[in-house]
């Protein structure tokens, strides 16, 4: 049994479910925390080669290792690390907590509850109107143990949204200088590409959207290059691809007219933002690629997370009526019409709208800028979190 070091610490739990997001999400908050607020953090997460898609130097043999200040801690069953209890304990997007760690809570809870530690459930993040109800809400567990909700959102009785504090500074200081994109393609590989060509990067589910955009994208005027990781998004490309997916390599390209599907490396956080701010136009999903897209204050067509019954397209609509709320009525039509037929997978209506939406629009890009400085509504998601805790 190893020890974990110290009791002012924090416990972020973490389940990889499928895909990158649970452990996006953690990952980049873990990392906030510790080199914001200089908060001791132990990310516990059950699947290190998932994670390891998006932390290249991670070793997914190693029960315990440490990045950026997070000590990132192998959560097996049993647990081979011993669980000690600190000031915040977060089980995110509703995890269930080992056994070990729930009955370590009871323990302290009988001795005394002040030594329990602040229990936290980290949810999903969503545009919808109900969560300024439920965000902070506490729920009674057993023997008297609280558990808190925790809401991310877009609005100022929300938890917020994740931003690290100097981001922006550094974007704008990126896009300022246009070598920097063209260094960057070089060195994730990906060559042939003019500064006066158009890049989209392309990090969405599986959709007949897709194929329609490419098709489209083949017969414009002006060079195109669609930058897409191995992954689910060339599942909907397997028609233009040389060979089976798990051939390609990172840095191949195909041509097809003028579009050249340039196969990406994945690279870590960093990278990855650094890639989003140096694209003309980004395709992203799920949560956390989803935030990013808007910090890097380009035009983006965000592919949700299906759900059962489209319940997904509820939240789509509840963003979409936020980000447009001060777009110019046309282009705020457009833009939406773009993103229904993304998620509903409509061919023709997708490129009608591409075509109509020139994506980098004047007061459309003119929004992508403004936004994120007005979405993050004084504060950010770890700021919040900090101050919930001090008032809890
Ligand atoms: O991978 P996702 O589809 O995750 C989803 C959603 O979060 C969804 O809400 C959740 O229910 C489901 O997982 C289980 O998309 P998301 O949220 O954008 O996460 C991708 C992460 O991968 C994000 O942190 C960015 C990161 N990433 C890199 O770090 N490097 C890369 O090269 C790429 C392509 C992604």
């Amino acid at each position: 049994m190893i020890k974990t070091p110290c009791s002012n610490h924090w416990d972020i739990f973490c389940t990889v479910v499928d895909n990158y997001g649970d452990i996006g999400v953690t990952w980049r908050l873990a990392k906030q925390l510790a080199h914001e607020y200089q908060i001791p953090v132990n990310l516990w997460v059950d699947d290190l080669n998932s994670f390891s898609h998006i932390l290249p130097s991670l070793d997914p043999l190693l029960a315990s290792q440490s990045f950026n200040g997070v000590n990132i801690l192998h959560w097996r069953t049993p647990l081979v690390i011993e669980f000690v209890a600190g000031e915040v304990l977060i089980e995110a997007f509703a995890c269930e907590l080992p056994a070990t760690v729930k009955n370590q809570l009871l323990h302290l809870q009988q001795l005394d509850p002040k030594l329990v530690p602040i229990w936290l459930n980290l949810e999903y993040l969503s545009a919808e109107d109900w969560v300024e109800g439920c965000h902070g809400l506490p729920s009674l567990q057993a023997d008297r143990l609280k558990k808190f909700f925790y809401f991310p959102g877009f609005t100022a009785k929300t938890g917020g949204l994740i931003c690290e504090q100097n981001l922006f500074t550094e974007r704008d200081a990126w896009q300022a200088d246009p070598s920097n994109k063209l260094q960057l393609f070089n060195t994730l590989g990906l060559t042939g590409i003019e500064s006066q060509d158009t890049v989209v990067s392309i990090f969405s589910y599986e959709t007949e959207a897709l194929s329609a955009l490419c098709e489209l994208w083949q017969q414009s005027e002006q060079k195109i290059h669609a930058l897409i990781p191995k992954g689910r998004s060339l599942n909907s490309l397997i028609h233009l691809l040389p060979c089976d997916i798990d051939n390609l390599v990172a840095g191949q390209q195909i041509n097809h007219g003028n579009l050249t599907l340039h196969i990406l490396p994945m690279t870590d956080q960093q990278g990855f933002d650094r890639l989003l701010w140096s694209c003309d136009v980004n395709i992203v999903r799920g949560e956390d690629s989803f935030l990013r897209a808007q910090w890097a204050a380009k035009p983006f067509i965000w592919h949700i997370y299906p759900q059962e019954d489209d319940y997904h397209l509820v939240k789509l609509e509840a963003f979409i009526q936020l980000y447009c709320d001060n777009l110019p009525p046309e282009i705020a039509q457009t833009w939406t019409k773009l993103n229904l037929a993304f998620n509903q997978g409509l061919q023709s209506a997708v490129k009608t709208h591409w075509q109509n939406l020139n994506p980098v629009d004047l007061p459309l890009l003119q929004h992508a800028k403004q936004w994120p400085i007005d979405a993050i509504n004084a504060a950010d998601l770890a700021t919040r979190l900090v101050q919930f805790v001090k008032k809890s």
